[in-house]
């Protein structure tokens, strides 16, 4: 097995947030490289106060500590890293019953959606100013993602908001698929990804990855932002991981930390 930097890996049977979890020992000084796992979340959390659903024992919760060399405006690509290891891990492990893989794209800016467009997973990047510059180290970024292994198994398991718009990869490939072994590739993937984000060069691979992973590109969107909502035709992602949004033929930037929802447009 390859080395990584993913060796001090934190298993919880039950725990409120990997996230949280992660963002104390952050603050306590934890250095880059510490990985939680959880069976269960009690409080699984999504972008903006929103809940992250998966029940006890089915499906990868994670969260890695990050303390990436990357300026605040490009602070996006660490989701993008993530992400992206996640579509490499995925493409590893995980093989459909035609003895095909499973295809999966990322939705701009943090989801994991199948071709029908429906979500497999969300990736949820957090960073703590106050922590900034602790004991020397660079700043941390939490990046958690929680992915839908083995539930739902059918649609029916899903709440009503839910149905239509969530997926598994037990239902992509059809047959279950074994966390540990996701989980172990999840890592290996993560550990390039991860390296790339403190090069220049490094961060050009991942806007190119990111632009041929993105189902966004190409498609009207409706962008809804705190303060108001615009639709437009996604047109581009910029190196930084900002979504260009042409509008009437003015293009537009959309940065990842300001968007509530970004939505098919009418
Ligand atoms: C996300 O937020 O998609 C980020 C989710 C990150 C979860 C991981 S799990 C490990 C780590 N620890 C945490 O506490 N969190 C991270 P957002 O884009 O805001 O999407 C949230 C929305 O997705 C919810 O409001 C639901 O509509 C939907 N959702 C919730 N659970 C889902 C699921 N299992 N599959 C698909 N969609 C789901």
């Amino acid at each position: 097995m390859p080395e990584t930097r993913f060796v001090d890996v934190r298993r919880f049977e039950s725990i409120d947030s990997t996230n949280r979890y992660l963002l104390d020992e952050a603050r306590a000084g934890a250095p880059e490289g510490v990985v939680a796992v959880a069976d269960h979340q009690t409080a699984g959390r999504g972008r903006l106060g929103r809940t992250w659903e998966a029940p006890a024992g089915a499906n990868l919760l994670l969260s890695v500590l990050l303390r990436p060399l990357l300026a605040p405006e490009a602070r996006h690509l660490s989701t993008t890293a993530v992400a992206l290891a996640a579509v490499d891990a995925i493409a590893a492990v995980v093989i459909g019953a035609a003895g095909v893989g499973v295809e999966v794209g990322i939705k701009w800016p943090n989801d994991l959606v199948a071709s029908d467009g429906r979500k497999l997973a969300g990736v949820l990047a957090e960073a703590d100013l106050a922590s900034s510059g602790s004991r020397g180290l660079p700043d941390p970024v939490v990046v958690g993602i929680g992915i839908n292994v083995n539930w739902p198994a059918v649609d029916e398991d899903l709440s009503p908001e839910l149905r239509g718009a969530a997926v598994s990869l037990r239902q992509l490939a059809g047959g279950s698929v074994d966390r540990e072994t996701l989980l172990e590739h999840m890592l290996l993937a993560l550990e390039p990804r991860v390296s790339a984000l403190s090069t220049p060069e490094g961060r050009t691979l991942l806007g190119d990855d990111l632009r041929r992973q993105c189902t966004t590109i190409g498609t009207r969107v409706r962008v809804d932002l705190p303060d108001g909502s615009f639709v437009g035709t996604a047109v581009a992602v910029t190196d930084d991981g900002h979504l260009t949004v042409d509008v009437d033929g003015v293009p537009r930037t959309v940065v990842a930390g300001d968007v509530v929802h970004v939505r098919p447009g009418s």
